[in-house]
């Protein structure tokens, strides 16, 4: 939804992951301008020291904002799998370790889960996305889907663990379903909802 003026028109993401890109810049539309780390030269590797969603997008947002004088959000998400605990969490990029890709991360999701049947497959998207500006953080907006994880890849579309996952009130996974409904309803669509919300737009420091 777009604001009346002034707007923030352009937001320097901070992230790696093209995928979050392509998504948040289709869920925010054309009221936004959006931007990347590849936008920065030489911006280095940020560790994600946090133990929650929430503290790694501050770690990521504040690491941006310090090296970009206007808006920076940064996305912390990933996937809690009930019969895993939570696991993989705040892991969820590097599930199957230091050089774990998508599709390693997804073989070990389904190893561990061999033998959990049915509902116990529960399971949800998380994302945590802070807003920053001038070094500071302005304010965090969450969002989560409910879901549960099938025995075997299904779809094409997407990525990380989106081929497992399908969300709750569907029958095909967020990778069958298409941009263009996982984005209605995702964890990170429901995140942008609250951002796009956001009564402080006008009044925040610029
Ligand atoms: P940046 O830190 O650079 O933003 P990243 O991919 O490392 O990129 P995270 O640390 O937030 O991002 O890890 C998120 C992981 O959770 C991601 O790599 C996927 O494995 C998974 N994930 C998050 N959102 C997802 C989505 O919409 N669909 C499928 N998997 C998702």
């Amino acid at each position: 939804m777009p604001h009346a003026d002034p707007i923030p028109t352009h937001l320097l993401i901070s992230t790696r992951n093209a995928h979050k890109v392509d998504e948040i810049r289709e869920i925010l539309g054309s009221d936004f301008i959006i931007s990347d780390l590849s936008a920065l030269s030489g911006f280095p590797e940020v560790e994600e020291t946090g133990s929650t969603f929430q503290e790694n997008a501050a770690i990521k947002a504040l690491a941006a904002s310090a090296r970009f004088d206007g808006w920076v959000i940064a996305d912390d998400s990933g996937l809690e799998v009930d019969a895993l605990n939570g696991a993989p969490g705040v892991r969820s990029a590097r599930f199957s370790g230091d050089y774990a890709t998508d599709a390693s991360n997804r073989a070990l999701l389904l190893e561990k889960l061999l033998s959990v049947r049915g509902k116990a497959r529960s399971a949800r998207f998380r994302c945590v996305i802070a807003l920053a500006r001038q070094g500071e953080i302005l304010a965090n907006f969450s969002g989560s889907v409910e879901g549960i994880i099938i025995p075997q890849e299904k779809g094409t579309g997407g990525f990380g663990y989106d081929s497992l996952f399908v969300p709750e009130g569907h029958c095909e996974t967020f990778a069958q379903l298409g941009a263009n409904i996982k984005n209605t309803l995702s964890h990170r669509a429901r995140a942008l909802a609250e951002l796009k919300n956001w009564p402080n737009w006008d009044t925040a420091p610029v």
